[in-house]
């Protein structure tokens, strides 16, 4: 699908109405979901960010493009899910402590709920306790910090050590991470967007090749 240019306006400019109705007006004629998604509604994060690097939009622009974002998300959300089919698999995803980005963190989490994987959602500005607990006390075999600040980046290392003796895979993702910081602190896997974390969620849990 190419970019919507309603949608990627309406987003962009934080009308949270307009994203909802545009993205169930597409989904009625029968849009694929991710191309929503991925053509039209992350595109417009990208260009606020952009601009907020150019000193062209400020806080209040990012947290209203966010909230629209969120809405669009929220009539998505529930058409990725798979229902009536046991779980291949339990993760927990949050955002790590001081950082309160969201969206990605929601993104990732829809992917790995349309993919069959149960999901507990520990919401942003997760301390090591929040992630140690929904291992010991829920037995997730997957732990997957989010970080969209250069600054929270060094708690994710904190994170990945603190669970290093327990029994589950821990993966790290966010625009700042890459590949050499997820080997670097020692995660088993990395990822740079939401369809790759699937991939790299399943074969960390040996469901691929
Ligand atoms: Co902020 N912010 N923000 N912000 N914000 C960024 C991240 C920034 C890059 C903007 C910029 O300068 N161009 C910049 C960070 C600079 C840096 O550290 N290098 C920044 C800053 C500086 C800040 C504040 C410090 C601003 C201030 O107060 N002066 C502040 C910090 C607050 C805090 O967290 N403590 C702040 C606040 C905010 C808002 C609250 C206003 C709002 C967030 C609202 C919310 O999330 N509910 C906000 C927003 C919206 C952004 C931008 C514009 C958009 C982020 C986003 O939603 N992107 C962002 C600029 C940008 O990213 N270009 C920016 C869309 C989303 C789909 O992408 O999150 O990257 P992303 O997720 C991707 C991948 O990264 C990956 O998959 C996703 C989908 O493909 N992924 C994973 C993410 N997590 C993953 C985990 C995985 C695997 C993949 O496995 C574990």
């Amino acid at each position: 699908m190419a970019r919507n240019d309603a949608l990627y306006d309406a987003v962009l400019k934080g009308r949270r109405k307009d994203v909802s109705t545009l993205v169930q007006q597409l989904v009625d004629e029968g849009a694929n979901v991710e191309e929503i998604l991925m053509d039209s509604m992350v595109p417009a994060m990208a260009e606020i960010g952009e601009r907020f690097s150019r000193n062209e939009a400020y806080v209040p622009e990012m947290l209203i493009a966010a909230r629209a974002m969120q809405a669009g998300l929220d009539i998505l959300d529930p058409l990725l899910q798979q229902s009536g089919h046991e779980p291949i698999g339990k993760v927990a995803i949050g955002t790590v402590k001081g950082d309160l980005h969201d969206i990605g963190k929601n993104l990732v989490a829809m992917m790995l709920k349309g993919a069959g994987f149960e999901v507990l959602d520990l919401g942003v500005d997760c301390d090591v306790e929040k992630y140690r607990e929904a291992v010991e006390e829920q037995g997730v075999q997957i732990v997957l910090l989010s970080s969209l600040l250069t600054t929270t980046m060094p708690y994710m290392k904190e994170t990945v050590s603190a669970l290093a003796g327990l029994d589950v895979k821990t993966m790290v993702g966010g625009a700042p991470v890459t590949q050499e910081y997820a080997t670097e602190i020692g995660a088993d896997g990395y990822s740079d967007d939401a369809n790759h974390a699937v991939k790299v969620a399943k074969e960390l849990l040996g469901l691929v090749a």
